[in-house]
């Protein structure tokens, strides 16, 4: 067990009207003068390897502890360090980050899917070689991803496009179109980094929780 400064067990106990219990975020502020944090510390830099962004910002904040821990609002100063500002994250709210590319990419595949699917001219969920043509030809080069999606996607070599293999391209297309949106977005790893329980959403305790891991 490593002794806490009294700043970070004010950080702690400053957010405990938003935290539901203490067991749960693994702050534990009420049974002595002193929390544990060495293992969480440890989680971060666990999550942080083979990310060398991850690891410098990590880093960063560890040099630069005193500094947060000392200044007026440790919590605003540790989000404005670690990047989190810059990608629609609000001090003291829920930051949904993890819903917020998986809408994102819920709409690049409806985007795709719909295209794919107006070329379907028999209504049979599938498409064929001759109805791809047909869409083709009608749409005129705007449409010259289709082809490519056709023959990306026809694993089988069948001519057919079904079901199976439409969703299959259509979810890989997605993830490829997306990542040259917001693969490397520095604030959305950190809040990654610092979403303890892995459910997309970096809550102020658990933000008060990383604040607290940084502190020797
Ligand atoms: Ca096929
Ligand atoms: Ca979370």
């Amino acid at each position: 067990m490593r002794r806490l400064p009294a700043l970070v067990l004010f950080i702690a106990g400053s957010l405990s009207a938003s935290i539901s219990g203490h067991a749960e975020t693994g702050i534990s502020v009420g049974s002595g003068d002193f929390v544990d944090s060495s293992p969480d510390f440890a989680l971060l830099r666990q999550r942080a390897e083979g990310n060398p962004m991850l690891l410098r910002t990590l880093d960063s904040l560890v040099r630069n502890r005193a500094a947060i821990a000392e200044s007026d609002n440790p919590l605003a100063t540790l989000a404005d360090m670690a990047g989190l500002r810059s990608e629609g994250f609000v001090l003291g709210e829920d930051y949904a980050f993890g819903q917020a590319d998986l809408v994102a990419n819920a709409r690049i595949r409806g985007d795709l899917i719909g295209r794919v699917f107006s070329a379907d001219l028999n209504g049979d969920m599938q498409i064929s070689r001759e109805e791809l043509r047909t869409a083709l030809a009608s749409s005129g080069n705007s449409e010259r991803n289709m082809a490519e999606l056709f023959i990306l996607g026809d694993t089988d070599e069948d001519n057919l496009l079904d079901l199976g293999e439409i969703r299959t391209v259509v979810t890989q297309e997605a993830n490829r179109r997306q990542g040259g949106i917001s693969g490397n977005r520095r604030g959305v790893q950190v809040a990654w980094l610092f979403d303890f329980d892995s459910n997309g959403t970096l809550t102020p305790a658990e933000l008060a929780r990383a604040a607290a891991a940084l502190q020797p």
